[in-house]
């Protein structure tokens, strides 16, 4: 059986990582690509992980290249391509450069690998899942964005840092728009299946909760210049094995909602079973009232920011 191809767009911070990780777990084979400035850097992370395996004996073969024929047949493609947003730069000035950017790497991903499974993680991302999907023209399945898979593991980080317990054992999952207004479905989240609400007080849950609406902003301000990319890397790669390996894990992702939970046309972090045919089921449940109205607000949000691509 050949190795699966994974491509990177973008090998930067993320993109650094993403080829760690997925060297680690022998995911396939990996590209990182980048911009002709850019291949230098790419070409050296590939040479240095390729270095790194014999440690831990893992076969994975790993190239840098700005050559978008290098990634001919990908199975998955998860892309960090995008520029931070640089001093005297406001939002929409942002929004339209790495909105250009990613309708470039959305059509030749068509040209390279039309019938590939795509995860996007460039931010803003409710807003460039959305732009990839317009521009590329692939099926609903095959096209997914990366945030409640990290919103939920956050959450989770901080509730085992609460209760003293393994992470292993705390589930919760944070639906909506990948942003302040996200949703974490407080009353869903377990430990080891004991109901979280009977086991941490409503005021310290309400602070766990504000701390996973701006734990991004909460690393930001840590690094100085820059963003989170460890934990961003791993729940891409998550959602990138359950695809290879057809585990069918139900994850958190912005996916395309076609009348779930009463959303029509957007991408929105939904419960999301990924397998081998990409996106493959939303899982869908009945929310509460207080739910849905957040619901409805994250929506709101994630509409503005659909609006603003104008696509
Ligand atoms: P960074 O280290 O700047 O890497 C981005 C890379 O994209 C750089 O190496 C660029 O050279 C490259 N690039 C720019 N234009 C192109 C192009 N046309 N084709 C290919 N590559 C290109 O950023 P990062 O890795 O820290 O973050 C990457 C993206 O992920 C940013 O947009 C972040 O805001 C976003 N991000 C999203 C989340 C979510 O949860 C959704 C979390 C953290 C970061």
């Amino acid at each position: 059986m050949s190795r699966a191809k994974i491509s990177l767009i973008g090998g930067g911070q993320i993109g650094g990582n993403l080829a760690l990780l997925a060297a680690q777990k022998e995911l396939g084979d990996i590209k990182i690509f980048d911009i002709p400035n850019a291949e230098g850097m790419v070409k050296g992370k590939a040479l240095d992980i390729m270095q790194l395996r014999p440690h831990d004996g893992f076969d994975a073969d790993i190239t840098g290249t700005s050559d978008w024929n290098d990634l001919k047949g990908s199975d998955v493609f998860i892309v960090t391509a995008g520029i931070p947003r640089k001093p005297g730069m406001n939002r929409e000035d942002l929004l339209d450069i790495n909105l250009g950017i990613m309708k470039d790497v959305a059509s030749n991903i068509k040209k390279v690998a039309p019938n590939s499974f795509v995860i996007i993680v460039s931010n803003p991302l409710d807003a460039m899942v959305y732009a990839f999907y317009k521009t590329s023209g692939f099926k609903k399945n095959m096209v997914v964005g990366m945030a409640g898979a990290l919103d939920s593991a956050r959450f989770r980080a901080f509730i085992a840092m609460e209760v003293g317990c393994s992470v292993q054992d705390v589930t919760c999952m944070v639906l909506g728009g990948h942003g302040d207004t996200m949703v974490p479905i407080t009353r869903l989240g377990t430990i080891g299946g004991v109901p979280i609400e009977t086991l941490v007080p409503p005021d310290r849950l309400e602070v766990i909760v504000n701390r996973t609406r701006f734990a991004g902003g909460e690393i930001v301000k840590l690094f100085g210049n820059g963003s989170a990319f460890y934990a961003p890397a791993q729940s891409a790669i998550e959602m990138a094995e359950s695809f290879l390996r057809d585990k069918k894990r139900v994850i958190p992702c912005a996916s395309l909602c076609e009348g779930e939970f009463g959303i029509e046309g957007y991408f929105i972090g939904v419960p999301s079973l990924i397998g081998k045919g990409g996106v493959e089921k939303i899982l869908e449940f009945e929310l509460s009232n207080n739910e849905k109205s957040a619901l409805n607000s994250t929506l709101d949000a994630v509409k503005q920011t659909v609006k603003e691509t104008k696509l």
